[in-house]
């Protein structure tokens, strides 16, 4: 993709990170219609009324691009390029009224057969935060260029972390938090995935670990990282779009997997 498109692609993708993020906005203190619920998770009415729109926009530019959301797929995900989109992450957080929640937008394009992130926003509408990211350009918030913390003691480090939604997540990921707490200077549980990548991004926090996390969770957030220094190391681990990943300020994974190694976390 030319750079005129990758900069056109990152403008329409700012511009449905603002749009569905006024919409939640808007419907933040009105009651929430839930599409369904667990133990763990909700899905909103709003969800699928946020993707629909962000869908809108991103195609009114790019209308043979693909749309991998949260919430639906529109066209062939396995194209040459596609968007990845999660239209409000953080949806329990926003359900209980509680304002860390954001809209993520990324564009993916195939490269030697594999997806890698060419363009990325994260957009929280209650602190007017925008992130961006082109590969290989700096990521900035608000339009300031962005650097991940200095951090190389984990005594030192926020280390931020998420518990997906299923029972089996859970228990992968509670003997971590357990080994990490009295290692670390604060463990921090916030429910939104994209937010704690770009948390990282900006120094806010050293360290983000999740487990059974979905591409659309992290996909931008992961490319705002890599631009701002970080190493978002992640693999997939099953065939739902469920990754394991370690985002930190690419000074703390060794010392990090030192401790959590020792749990044979790394072998799950
Ligand atoms: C959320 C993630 C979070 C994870 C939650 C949920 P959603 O995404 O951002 O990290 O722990 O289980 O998956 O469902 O709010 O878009």
């Amino acid at each position: 993709m030319k750079s005129s498109d990758l900069k056109r692609a990152l403008a329409v993708s700012v511009r449905a990170a603002k749009g569905a993020g006024k919409m939640m906005r808007a419907n933040w203190r009105s009651p929430k219609k839930i599409n369904s619920q667990s133990q763990h998770d909700i899905k909103l009415e709003l969800d699928v009324r946020c993707q629909k729109e962000i869908t809108r926009i991103l195609q009114s530019s790019f209308p043979d691009v693909p749309v991998l959301g949260e919430e639906a797929t529109t066209g062939d995900v396995e194209e040459q390029f596609r968007w990845v989109v999660d239209p409000i992450d953080g949806t329990v957080n926003f359900t209980y009224g509680i304002p860390h929640a954001c809209v993520s937008v990324a564009l993916q394009g195939r490269k030697k057969g594999e997806f890698e992130t060419l363009v990325g926003a994260v957009y929280d509408p209650f602190c007017d935060e925008l992130w961006t990211a082109v590969r290989g350009q700096r990521a900035q918030l608000n339009g300031r260029a962005i650097r991940v913390s200095s951090r190389k003691q984990l005594k030192e480090a926020i280390v931020s972390m998420g518990f997906a939604k299923e029972k089996s997540t859970l228990a992968i990921m509670l003997p971590v938090m357990n080994a990490l707490i009295p290692e670390v200077r604060k463990i921090r549980i916030m429910g939104s995935a994209a937010l704690s990548m770009v948390y990282v991004a900006t120094g806010r926090t050293d360290i983000y670990t999740e487990y059974g996390v979905r591409l659309w969770d992290i996909a931008a957030g992961g490319l705002i990282l890599e631009c701002a220094g970080g190493e978002f190391w992640n693999r997939e681990v099953d065939n739902t779009y469920g990754y394991h990943v370690i985002a930190n300020n690419g000074l703390l994974r060794a010392r990090l997997e030192e401790i959590t190694g020792a749990l044979a976390i790394s072998s799950f």
